[in-house]
Order: C-alpha cells, then sequence, then structure tokens
C-alpha cells in the first residue's frame, strides 16, 4: 500500500534536544558555563526565575528517555555535548565523568537502533573562556579545536553524524546584538567579529574531522526566509539585506565557502567588516560542509525602512529594514510566532537551485505552547495542533522531495518538554510532558500519531 506521503526509504524520523536544556547542570561533574553564570547572577532574567539547574534529568533518565523514543519509531536522534562538562574550564584535562555519560547515552541509542547525531556547540560557552572575551577573543577558536578533536577521539568510532554549531547566529544576536544572551552587550562591531570567530572555529573543526575520522559533518542553521513586503525595489533590497545577515552570513560560508559579495561590499562601506588573518579566506574554501541541518520555526517578513539609514545611532543591521506584519498571517496563538509552512519548502528549492542541492534535513520544527496543561485530558495532552502543525510542514517537505531537493529526515523540536534558556518552561514543545516535580514522562497524542508516521514512512491524508 503506497500512501499519499510516503517519505524515501531510511528516512530520518527523530527529535533534537540539547545537554544544557535537558542533563541538568547539578549533575555529575561539571563545569559552570555562561548559563549557569547569568542565572547566578541574574535570576530575574529567567522566566519564573527557573535556570538550568531544573531540567528533565536526562543525566540520569536517559535510559527510559531512549526506550520511549524507541517506542516512537525513532532511528535517529540529536543531542550535544556540553563543553564545560567534558572539558571543565574549556582547555585541558578531559572528564572522566563525563566521558562515562556521553559513552552510556551514545551506547544506548546504538543499542536501541537510534543513530546519535552529535553537536558540538549549543550556545553554551565555558564560562572561563567567556572571562577571556568569548567569541570575541580568537584565542578561544583554539580551544574549540582541541575540544572538537577529544570529541571525535573519544565518540567518533560510533558517531558518524556530526554538527559544529547549533543555530551560530543565535549567541551574535543574543548576547551581542538584542540582549537575550549573556554577556549581554549590544555592539554590531563585535557582533559581526563574534560571528566570523564563529565560522573560523566552525572551518576548523571540518577541517580537523575529516583529516582525522571517516563520518560526516555539517552545521545547524535556523533559516528564516526573508519575505518582501511588496515587490518594489525598496523592499526587494530591504529582505535582501536582511536575508544576508540572518540567513547568508553563516550559509554561504559554510556551504560555498566563501561570504556573499553584497554582505562584504555593504559591510566595508559602513566600516563594519570584522579582523581577519592570513590563511582565513583558503580555509573557509577547502573546509565546506558534508550536510546541513535546517531548524526552521517562522519566516521573515521584512520592508524597507522609512529613512534609510538611519545616521543617528551606532551600526544596527536593523538600519536596513523593517519587520513587517502581514495581514491575515497564521499565528501559532500559544507561543506567537508566525506558523508558515510552505517556508519549509522555499528553503529547500533554494537550496536545490543555489546551494549545489547539499544534503540537508529539518533539525528543527515545532510547535511551542504555553500553559499546555490546559489541553490535558485524562492524564494525556491532546495536542491536535501539533500534530496539525508537523503534517502540514511534512507535506511541504515531501513536496520538496518530489522536485528533487535532497532531503534525508525531519527531526522535531524536541523529544520532551525541557527548560529553553531565558524562557525556561515558558513553552512546551515535546512529544512527552515531564511533570518536573516526580520527572514522570507522559507520551502526548503527537507521540503516538509520529510513532504511526514514522514506523509506515509517511502517511495518508
Ligand atoms: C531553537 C533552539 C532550541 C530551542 C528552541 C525553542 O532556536 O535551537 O534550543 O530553544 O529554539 O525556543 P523557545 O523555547 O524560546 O521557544
Amino acid at each position: 500500500m503506497t500512501l499519499n506521503y510516503q517519505f524515501p526509504k531510511n528516512f530520518w524520523w527523530g527529535s533534537a534536544a540539547s545537554a544544557t536544556q535537558t542533563e541538568g547542570s547539578n549533575n555529575g561533574v561539571k563545569g559552570k558555563d555562561i548559563w549557569d553564570h547569568w542565572y547566578a547572577t541574574e535570576p530575574n532574567r529567567f522566566f519564573e526565575n527557573v535556570g538550568p539547574d531544573t531540567t528533565s534529568d536526562f543525566y540520569n533518565r536517559y535510559q527510559e528517555d531512549i526506550k520511549n523514543m524507541k517506542s516512537i519509531g525513532h532511528n535517529t536522534f540529536r543531542m550535544s555535548i556540553s563543553w564545560a562538562r567534558l572539558i571543565p574550564g574549556g582547555v585541558g584535562k578531559v572528564n572522566d565523568d563525563a566521558v562515562i555519560f556521553y559513552n552510556n547515552v551514545i551506547n544506548e541509542l546504538i543499542a536501541n537502533d537510534i543513530e546519535p547525531f552529535v553537536n558540538l556547540f549549543h550556545f553554551d560557552m565555558p564560562l572561563e573562556l567567556q572571562d577571556q572575551g568569548g567569541w570575541e577573543n580568537r584565542d578561544v577558536v583554539e580551544a574549540y579545536v582541541n575540544y572538537a578533536n577529544e570529541a571525535f577521539r573519544l565518540f567518533g568510532d560510533r558517531v558518524k553524524t556530526w554538527f559544529t554549531f547549533n543555530e551560530p547566529i543565535v549567541p551574535v544576536e543574543g548576547g551581542y546584538l538584542y540582549d537575550f544572551h549573556y554577556p549581554n552587550v549590544v555592539d554590531a562591531r563585535k557582533a559581526i567579529q563574534v560571528g566570523y570567530h564563529t565560522m573560523i572555529a566552525h572551518a576548523k573543526a571540518v577541517q580537523a574531522y575529516h583529516q582525522t575520522q571517516d563520518g560526516k559533518i555539517g552545521i545547524v542553521l535556523n533559516l528564516t526566509p526573508s519575505y518582501p513586503r511588496s515587490q518594489n525595489p525598496a523592499d526587494l533590497k530591504a529582505s535582501h539585506i536582511c536575508d544576508l545577515f540572518f540567513n547568508r552570513s553563516f550559509l554561504d560560508p559554510a556551504v560555498k565557502g566563501e561570504y556573499p559579495a553584497d554582505l562584504i561590499s555593504l559591510l566595508e562601506e559602513y566600516g563594519h567588516l570584522p579582523h581577519t588573518e592570513e590563511g582565513d579566506k583558503e580555509l573557509l574554501k577547502e573546509n565546506t560542509v558534508d550536510l546541513l541541518g535546517v531548524n526552521y520555526y517562522q519566516p521573515r517578513r521584512v520592508q524597507a525602512k522609512a529613512h534609510l539609514p538611519n545616521p543617528y545611532g551606532p551600526f544596527m543591521p536593523d538600519w536596513f529594514f523593517d519587520n513587517y506584519e502581514m495581514p491575515g498571517r497564521k499565528m501559532n496563538p500559544y507561543r506567537g510566532w508566525e506558523i508558515y509552512e510552505k517556508g519549509i519548502y522555499d528553503i529547500m528549492i533554494n537550496l536545490k537551485e543555489n546551494y549545489g542541492n547539499i544534503e540537508s534535513f529539518i533539525s528543527e520544527n515545532g510547535m511551542g505552547v504555553q500553559n499546555e496543561e490546559r489541553f490535558l485530558k485524562d492524564g494525556r495532552i491532546e495536542d491536535d495542533y501539533r500534530i496539525e502543525f508537523i503534517k502540514e510542514h511534512l507535506k511541504w517537505l515531501h513536496k520538496s522531495i518530489t522536485e528533487g531537493c535532497n532531503v534525508k529526515g525531519y527531526h522535531l523540536w524536541t523529544f520532551m518538554d525541557n527548560w529553553s534558556w531565558s524562557n525556561a518552561y515558558k513553552n512546551r514543545y515535546g512529544f512527552f510532558s515531564v511533570n518536573l516535580a516526580t520527572q514522570e514522562r507522559t507520551a502526548k497524542k503527537s507521540a503516538s500519531w509520529f510513532a504511526d508516521v514514522s514506523k509506515q514512512n509517511g502517511f495518508n491524508d
């Protein structure tokens, strides 16, 4: 029997999570990272004052969680390694306790026929390195490459799919432009340098991996297609610049090995090119990714600025465009983000047409819901809205595959409700809900729906 939406053989069905959001910072031996520090110094910046020490306790309950993953048909799962756990302080001796923990998790996944995808950096800079300037400081690049090499050496015999960074633009936006991550700096010059050093670190890790290992290595980018308000030249230009800053500043160097010429000339025009070193260009060019993870939540809608650019105030990407609230756009009423399912198709077509049809997969997509307990019925969360959300996105993903896009899988954000940076437990995304008092996990309705989809490798509609 063929289904209406039948996915290719060996399609990756799974979900993603990160170390800081699930392990529990007080569990086991772990150095401090910026989240521990920020929470200790400014707890009121976190939703309901809840910090990274209150998590779903994956550190102690990974066996049960992996069993649950298997029960809903996962064949792949993306986790991250905490740098500050593997190498407390960021440089120096590897922590044996962490090696045991990550070995156990990786082995448990494999024993359950779930292929581990491992990401190295998910917003969690070790505090000692942030104190030395974090990604502002080029020396941190070497520390990161050392960490990456240790991870490859320790786990590379079993882990064959690696990622260098998750959403590298987020620490740039949050930490250096819009004040929603530590170190809460607002300075575009520093932001650009931080983004640049991140990509140098990325390329060096790719290089090191290819020199020593035999699997694949990529990067996970949050791509937010930029749609202009109208086809008039000013709106088109605004949308193009927004795309340069928020998508192509990472996508182009990662996949094509070079920054877009338009971005370079714009930064040059405004005197904001980053400091570079000899050999950087070649490094980027020679070390492009094997595959790309795409996180897609929402699009950007953009219009021209009334006065362009604003000559007062310091340089910011926002000089060049305004956000546009398109009338009638579909919204997630429980989180506040726009839902535009076709965006997933537009991203994949763009990768096919302009990025050599690079192997890719949806590494995060999901629907955050506030106060999700309101949908509790007979002990289970009836999240039909999430089923609808996933299904509509999968339809567009399927269409892109039928048109030749090189898409290998779909991962939901996230496996079970988890702590999320300064939003803490505000928005719930999981297939499983978690009672934080008892740590009891309960499958939501979407979990059983997804189990059917992954077991049949598709669905009817
Ligand atoms: C992505 C991150 C995840 C997660 C998710 C949901 O950008 O990669 O780590 O945080 O967003 O975010 P939120 O809880 O803020 O809705």
